[in-house]
Formats: C-alpha cells, structure tokens, sequence
C-alpha cells in the first residue's frame, strides 16, 4: 500500500466513525463536470483580430506566455485538464471563433468557424459550451446592446445570439451532450436613468425574439445570467438579477448565478435553493471577487465552501451546471485554471463527506447544540488524504506536484511565445 493509499484508509474509517461513506462520496464527485472557461487563457481576448476587452469587465496582469492563436489556447487547456480531476467540459464564447485570416462579424459566424473546436472536443471527450458575446465590440460602444434605443443596433445582437444558440445546437448535437449557452448583456448606464423602464421592455423582447427559435433539450440549454454593475456602467443594469430570475422563470430557462455579480456581502450560497423551486436547472458561474466583480482565481475560502454545501446537502447539485469564471494575467493562466478548478472541486468533495443524514435529524429535533458541536468537528476532519486519494485515483498529480509541470510547461511552451 502507498503512503497515499495508508492514509485514505485512516481518513476513511475516521468518517465512517462520523457516520460518512466516504465512496459514496467519491463516487457522488467524480459524476460532477467543471466546465473550464477557454477565457482564462487569453485574457478574455478571443481570435476576432486584434481584440481589446471592454464591455464592464477588466483583465490585468502582463504575466508572460498567454495564448495567441486556438491551437495555443487548446494546448494550454489541455495541460490545465491534465491537472485536474475528473472529467471536465470546456465553454467557449463567440469571439473565440477560426475565421483564416477573413473578417467575420459577430451576425455572420456559423457552426464552420468552431469546427476546429468540435474536433478537439471530440478527440478530447469532452462536451462544449458556449456564450455570445455582447462586449468588446464597435456595436457594444454605447454600452448598450440588445437593449439599445436603435432598432438595428438590437437587430445586429439579435442574429449574433441567434447565430450563436444554432451553433450551441450544432455542438450538442455533434459531441451527445447538451450545450450550454450562457446569455449576458453588459447593459447598462453610467449615470442615472430617467428611464429604467424601457431598456428592459427592449431587452426582454430581444430575448423573447432570440428564444422563440426552439431547439431540442439534448442539444442546447440557455440561461440568462445577471449583474449588479459593471465598469462604465455603474449606475444602471438592464438585465438586473430581479429581471433575469424573473425572465428566466416565466420563460423556463436557466437562471445564472455568479458569484460576484451580487453586493460584496452577500452569497449566491443561500440563492440557490430559492432559486431551484421556481426554475430546473441552475447555471453557477463560480468567480470570486475582491471588493467589487473582480473575477479573481477561486480558492477554497469560505464562500466557495458555503456554495458547494449548499449544492450536496440540497441536492441541487443534479440540475446545476457548475462553470468557472475568472480571469487573472497576473499569474499563470494553466497555474489560474488549475488552481481554480481544484478549488471548487475540493470544496465539493468536502461538502460531499458530511454526515448529512444525522446532521438534518438534528436540525429537524432542533438539537442545534449537537448541530453546531458535530459541524465544528467536522472542519478537523482528515479530508486531506481523501483529496490525495482522489487525485491519485484519477491519474492527477498529488497536492502541490502539478506545480512543477505547470512551471516546466511555461519553460517549454509558453515563454517561448514571444
Ligand atoms: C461578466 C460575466 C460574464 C463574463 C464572461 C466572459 O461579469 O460574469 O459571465 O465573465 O461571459
Ligand atoms: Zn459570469
């Protein structure tokens, strides 16, 4: 038995003595797929030409060694997946389309600009998702878009979202899994409206017109995701969390949850149960932000740990589609992606090993002191070598081994790029 595989058994019969399978645990994890955001790759850049992010958000960092072309994204997000447990899916947005050299406009892209994207996927077995991009954009100058007072400015988002739910369609269809299409408008106003209104009445009939082309459940699944403010936008949202929940559930779709888009103190943890009795499927954007929706690499702090709890003991977790989104060009973007995946990952596999049978008995007798007493112990439960386990089991390096391969990765690849 290896050192990894002593340890397990320790931890193992520790938790059975808390009253936690700890397979079952195990099992219930491995079944969970990340989808991996291509954007911390490049810095939310994409392949357009010459593409400089606005639209609310912000990347900083010079860190040296990120991705220029698909093939370089592709390879960077496969040495992030070799690193990181069980089985993920990679979401691509509109702007990270192959288009040879040509111009092709956000109302023009078609399934044949992402088929280079749906070999790999194949090659890889992994599912793809997908968003349109409303931002960085000519036609996005005036902060706003599917909302917009112009007609054809609206019309313009209108076919690239409708274009961009065909190509979700292809995708589902072409790798057996359902494609989700994740829908953000960065609407909004710098300073305050008169009119709060009208924005939103045009923004929810561009949605009506976008949903109205229907697509099989098995290939494509579309949630509309909201925020409090962005950048340049700061004193109004159009699509505001009380508009897209609202949209969302008249309209059956998924409602979007990010982990930053809501006031600094307040956690999409206790939105999420909530939420699931008025809508099917729940699309988390897992992000951590820093004071403001700074989009920060996630780690294993007590927020991530609240919204993965909340996943297991509810149940939701079997109709939530868990994203990333994050993006920091301050550090390395395979270390970003690596860190940040292992993170929501740890902090499921933890919520998975809770007793959580006894610990509802308890709530429901209202015996809070041994409530509290047993949760309290929990956190010095050996969860580390279950993690090991867990890694080892699923042919990833053990604890901090992967950064050695990330470092000799940016030695042999990326800092090459120059
Ligand atoms: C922005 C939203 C959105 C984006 C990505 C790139 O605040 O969170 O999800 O981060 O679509
Ligand atoms: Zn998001």
């Amino acid at each position: 038995m290896s050192k990894i595989e002593q340890a397990f058994a320790l931890a193992k019969e520790r938790y059975a003595e808390l009253g936690v399978d700890v397979d079952a645990a195990l099992a219930q994890v491995e079944k969970i797929q990340i989808s991996l955001h291509c954007w911390q790759g490049d810095d939310v850049l994409g392949f357009e030409s010459g593409g400089s992010l606005s639209g609310g958000i912000l990347t900083t960092g010079n860190y040296p060694g990120k991705a220029r072309t698909p093939d370089e994204l592709r390879a960077d997000a496969e040495k992030a997946m070799s690193l990181i447990p069980g089985k993920q899916r990679f979401n691509l947005h509109a702007i990270y389309l192959e288009n040879n050299g040509q111009k092709v406009d956000r109302d023009q892209i078609e399934p044949k600009h992402f088929q280079g994207w749906v070999d790999w996927a194949k090659a890889q077995k992994i599912g793809l998702d997908f968003n349109p991009t409303f931002f960085s954009h000519p036609k996005a100058a005036d902060t706003l878009t599917l909302s917009h007072p112009k007609k054809e400015i609206r019309d313009f988002w209108i076919e690239h979202d409708k274009r961009c739910r065909a190509i979700a369609n292809y995708f589902g269809q072409e790798l057996g899994t359902p494609c989700v299409v994740n829908h953000w408008t960065p609407d909004g106003l710098k300073d305050t409206p008169v009119d709060r209104l009208s924005p939103r009445k045009r923004l929810a009939e561009s949605y009506d017109e976008i949903f109205s082309v229907k697509y099989p459940k098995e290939n494509i699944r579309d949630g509309v995701e909201s925020k409090l403010f962005g950048i340049g936008v700061e004193s109004y949202t159009v699509g505001s969390h009380e508009f897209c929940m609202g949209y969302a559930m008249k309209n059956n779709l998924l409602l979007t949850l990010d982990a930053g888009h809501f006031h600094p103190t307040e956690c999409i943890s206790d939105k999420i149960t909530a939420a699931s009795l008025f809508v099917d499927e729940i699309l988390l954007h897992v992000s951590r932000g820093v004071r403001w929706d700074s989009d920060h690499v996630v780690i294993w702090n007590d927020q991530m740990r609240a919204i993965a709890e909340e996943l297991i003991r509810s149940g939701v977790i079997n109709r939530t589609y868990v994203a990333l989104d994050f993006f920091d060009a301050t550090i390395n973007r395979v270390a970003a992606w690596t860190i940040g995946s292992r993170n929501a990952i740890k902090a499921l596999l933890c919520a998975a090993l809770e007793p959580i049978a006894q610990l509802r008995e308890l709530e429901t007798s209202m015996n809070y002191t041994k409530r509290l007493a047993l949760l309290e112990e929990l956190k010095s439960a050996p969860f580390g070598p279950v993690w090991d386990y867990y890694c080892e089991k699923q042919g990833v390096p053990v604890g901090e081994k992967w950064i050695a391969e990330v470092e000799q990765y940016e030695k042999d690849v990326q800092f090459k790029r120059v």
